[in-house]
């Protein structure tokens, strides 16, 4: 028996096979990258598979950064300072994660009493991209003084950065029907022409004539709600019409850049293309993903509420167009209600940073009710494809619980946000390789393999086996902790891959 060597891998492959021999022992041939394993009536031949983290499922790593945030609802950055994370709770705070301190800091950046009931709150910040000269940002929620979605100007204090000054609220645009539902509210500024974008929900019920009335604002272009809106705005006074909105010269209210949404809670700008995403929040059947390129002249109208995703919702409400209208704009991708997917889709971001490169060029987002990540590759082309962003904590038993918002710092590292847990995650590489040494392994009178991993690894968390390299399911009875040693059943023929976490 020759001493076991060191492995540098993340899966093994395991085929079993019949023939008989009397020996335990085994060697490792590293050129042929193969191990052959002889033990008591088994050979069994393992693999060495150099297994990409992203071959079947992406696999990112989850950290969390901090909790104790009260019903967070959006994270982001102010331009040019990664250093402070800016959070936002629904009942009226602005927290600030000091990252290098990794601590909330105690007193918030802004505390405005907000209209909490349903949806409503304070759901989205945007820094003027001069901030860091005008000390300008934008918020967006329900004030309790006057519970109307409502954008608002302000201004750091004078004296502590770290601190806005409450006073300097400035109201730019309150806008009419309910609070509480499907208010939107994501801003953001556009990276090439400094225009606000802003999402308003419809506003209204679930089914026509079912708890609010359902009203088609989405169709009605006398009405702000249902809209994504493009506004200039200045450090001081009121918002202006950009003069290449669409309806500016008539025909709906100048403000409205886009229509025929139901609740776009979250979008972005893809940094590198400006094309623009938003996840929209379907009724009781579909949730979708939009995108609008770069350079579009605007005026698309996204469907809703002929069509709630790809389905033709038969509402037939006056003012909405028939289904198969060729001017609606469908979505990239809708996805049906149910267990598998969830019920509330949170867009997220193009993946521009550096420290998941799989996923480079790839838009991410989630769902509110499942808690499942997704990333699409090639979107709105014919290979695009969908996959599972599946999050490794450094609890096993960890997943993303109410994801309220995703959030991005300046270099394109990427944050998610738990609405009822109030933690704060940020996505980063997967758990490096582990070195597998191969060391001392049985097999049993009832034909269970044995084998024992090297020493206690943190980050060595979870053993898996698969027939197929796609679907992963945990050993059975493999525990964390020291000892490292697992067991399973080889007893049938056939490929078994593992795999270490
Ligand atoms: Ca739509």
């Amino acid at each position: 028996m020759g001493a076991p060597e060191p492995l540098s891998c993340r899966s093994g492959y395991l085929k079993t096979g019949t023939d008989q021999m009397t020996s335990r022992q085994f060697t490792f041939n590293r050129g042929a990258s193969t191990i052959e394993i002889t033990a008591n009536s088994i050979i069994i031949a393992f693999t060495i598979w150099a297994v990409s983290p992203f071959a079947c499922v992406a696999e990112v790593g989850a950290t969390r950064l901090v909790s104790g945030f009260v019903q967070p609802t959006y994270v982001t950055v102010a331009p040019g300072d990664d250093s402070r994370l800016f959070v936002i709770e629904k009942a009226g705070s602005i927290r600030i994660f000091d990252r290098s301190r990794g601590k909330i800091l105690s007193e918030p950046f802004l505390s405005i009493p907000q209209f909490t009931v349903s949806e409503a709150g304070m759901v989205g910040l945007a820094f003027a991209p001069d901030f860091w000269r005008s000390g300008v940002f934008y918020v967006t929620h329900t004030p309790a003084s006057s519970p109307m979605p409502t954008l608002t100007r302000f201004h750091v204090s004078a004296g502590d950065t770290n601190r806005a000054d409450p006073t300097s609220a400035e109201m730019i645009l309150s806008i009419e029907g309910t609070p509480a539902l499907h208010m939107g509210g994501w801003i953001g500024f556009h990276p090439d022409n400094g225009l606000l974008y802003l999402t308003v929900g419809d506003g209204d019920g679930l089914y026509p004539g079912l708890d609010y009335p359902h009203e088609g604002h989405a169709q009605n272009l006398k009405t702000l709600r249902g809209k994504i809106l493009r506004l200039q705005v200045e450090a001081t006074g009121p918002y202006t019409i950009p003069a290449d909105n669409p309806f500016i010269a008539g025909g709906g209210r100048p403000e409205i850049w886009s229509y025929g949404v139901r609740n776009p809670w979250r979008g972005s700008f893809d940094r590198l293309t400006h094309d623009y995403f938003f996840g929209d929040v379907g009724n009781n059947a579909r949730e979708e993903i939009d995108m609008e390129p770069a350079g579009s002249s605007g005026g698309r109208n996204y469907g809703w509420s002929t069509y709630e995703g790809t389905l033709d919702t038969g509402f037939n409400l006056p003012g909405n167009p028939t289904p198969g209208d060729p001017s609606l704009i469908p979505p990239l991708f809708d996805y049906i209600h149910g267990s598998n997917w969830g019920s509330a889709v949170v867009g997220g971001y193009v993946y521009r940073g550096s420290d998941l490169p799989e996923l480079t060029g790839q838009y991410l987002f989630g769902d509110y009710t499942s808690g499942r990540l997704w990333c699409m590759k090639d979107r709105g082309t014919p290979s695009q494809t969908i996959t599972e962003i599946r999050p490794l904590f450094s609890d096993r038993s960890r997943r993303f619980h109410h994801i309220s918002s995703f959030g991005e710092d300046n270099i394109g590292r990427v944050f998610v946000l738990e609405f009822n847990d109030g933690d704060l995650f940020q996505l980063t590489p997967p758990p490096s390789a582990v070195s597998l040494q191969l060391g001392p392994f049985s097999i049993t009178q009832d034909g269970r393999f044995h084998v024992q991993t090297p020493q206690s690894e943190s980050g060595l968390t979870l053993l898996q086996v698969s027939s197929d390299l796609k679907a992963w399911v945990d050993v059975p009875g493999y525990t964390t902790g020291s000892g490292e040693e697992f067991s399973d059943n080889i007893t049938r023929e056939g490929a078994r891959f593992y795999r270490l976490r």
